[in-house]
């Protein structure tokens, strides 16, 4: 393992810069695209290399240009990677992770094989420190003159000048539920938009009979955690991890299992009834279920008082072999039409104001997906973490995962 160390990085002050997306939901007008079904395997690509590399050598024409992509899974419309095949003759592998971590594990051998990845911000920003990323030719991005100045303003806290990164999406973290499992074990009084009822043993305890997920992910419970003791959840105080650390033993026994993707198909078929869960996510479980005429709903709140939030961002990786094919795939995603029909598949908006145009009208006046300006305001971004707190949190993680 090559040893690019991850330095800290104290850019981005802002944390409760969510004030900055006002007015946002004036931009939303009437679309007439169509939601798609989410999700491509790894098998299709193959297939297409296959028939590449075949039509080039009976052809005898150069061999084609491919792409390697490395993305969040579930983040995808059905025809986005089709179309951008059809569009460029460039033939795409997709791979997909539900980690951060699994991703930067993968960067720091220094030899990924992706050509673009897609981490979270606050990931992103220490990695862009440690130079793990090729600076972006923007040239190259006329679509960029789409994207939200003030949410580039956000993406700068993380890639100071936006030299390396380009936005995917953004979401919240917050609860999701079975709502009729739900509410018949809590009963009519506990309010299901509380961070009471994860942080709260005597709530989260009763719905172990039904089902308690929770996402793999230390940095967003982190934040959460803090932010339910009254602590700063940037904190950069290891005793304010340890104080989190002393409320998540609390809930240890209620959890039934640590989940960032499989959650959506365990919503859906009533295998659990309680999800820590992202926006888009349990969004997707939502209309899944309603697909399948399930005999409940499922509904994603954000928690009173504040949620994190956080935005996926495009980077080419310094040692990517196709640079360019890369910058072309991130030009194409910022088509608006394309960032619309991503958006309209996998609930999660970007910061693409073109696109908003295409969202479709109940997506668009979704308040899970797209939160009002009151609740925005109360969102904290989460940031960059210096590397010893960062190793801190993955440190209690593993404990707290293994119930020690
Ligand atoms: C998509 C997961 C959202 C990404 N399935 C969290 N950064």
């Amino acid at each position: 393992m090559k040893a690019a160390r991850l330095a800290g990085n104290d850019a981005g002050s802002a944390r409760r810069g969510a004030g900055l997306f006002a007015g946002w939901m004036a931009s939303l007008r009437r679309s007439s695209v169509q939601p798609a079904t989410s999700g491509r395997g790894p098998g299709r690509a193959a297939l297409a290399v296959l028939v590449g590399a075949t039509l080039c050598c009976v052809a005898g024409a150069a061999s084609a240009a491919q792409l390697n992509v490395y993305n969040w899974s579930d983040y995808i419309a059905k025809d986005t990677i089709p179309n951008f095949e059809k569009q460029t003759g460039i033939t795409v592998r997709y791979d997909v992770y539900d980690s951060d971590d699994t991703l930067q594990a993968k960067l720091l051998t220094g030899n990924s094989g992706y050509d673009v990845v897609a981490p979270t911000s606050n990931y992103a920003g220490r990695q862009i420190a440690a130079g793990l990323f090729a600076p972006l030719d923007k040239s190259k991005l006329p679509n960029l003159k789409y994207l939200d100045p003030q949410l580039m303003a956000l993406v700068a806290g993380a890639d100071p000048g936006n030299k390396y990164a380009v936005p995917w999406a953004f979401g919240t973290t917050g609860l999701g539920y079975n709502v009729d499992k739900a509410r018949k074990i809590l009963g009519p009084n506990v309010a299901l938009d509380s961070w009471d009822v994860l942080f709260k043993p005597e709530n989260i305890g009763k719905l172990k009979s039904c089902g308690v997920s929770v996402l793999d992910a230390p940095d967003q419970m982190f934040a959460a955690a803090l932010h339910y003791l009254g602590r700063d959840p940037a904190s950069t105080k290891p005793a304010d991890y340890q104080a989190a650390y002393e409320l998540l033993k609390t809930i240890r026994p209620a959890i039934t299992q640590f989940s960032s993707s499989g959650y959506i198909n365990d919503l859906v078929g009533g295998d659990i009834c309680f999800t820590f869960g992202w926006s888009g996510d349990v969004s997707i479980a939502r209309r899944r279920a309603a697909e399948a005429r399930k005999p409940y709903t499922i509904q994603y709140f954000i928690p009173k008082g504040g949620a994190p939030i956080w935005f996926d961002v495009m980077v080419i990786p310094k040692d990517a072999k196709n640079q360019q094919e890369a910058l072309r795939w991130i030009n194409y995603i910022e088509t608006p039409q394309v960032h619309a029909a991503i958006t309209n598949a996998v609930y999660y908006p970007s910061a693409n104001l073109e696109a908003r145009k295409y969202v479709s009208p109940e997506v668009a006046k979704d308040p899970a997906i797209y939160p009002p300006p009151e609740v925005l305001k109360s969102l904290f971004l989460l940031k960059p973490m210096p590397p010893d707190i960062a190793r801190l949190m993955t440190r209690l993680w593993t404990q707290f995962k293994s119930g020690r």
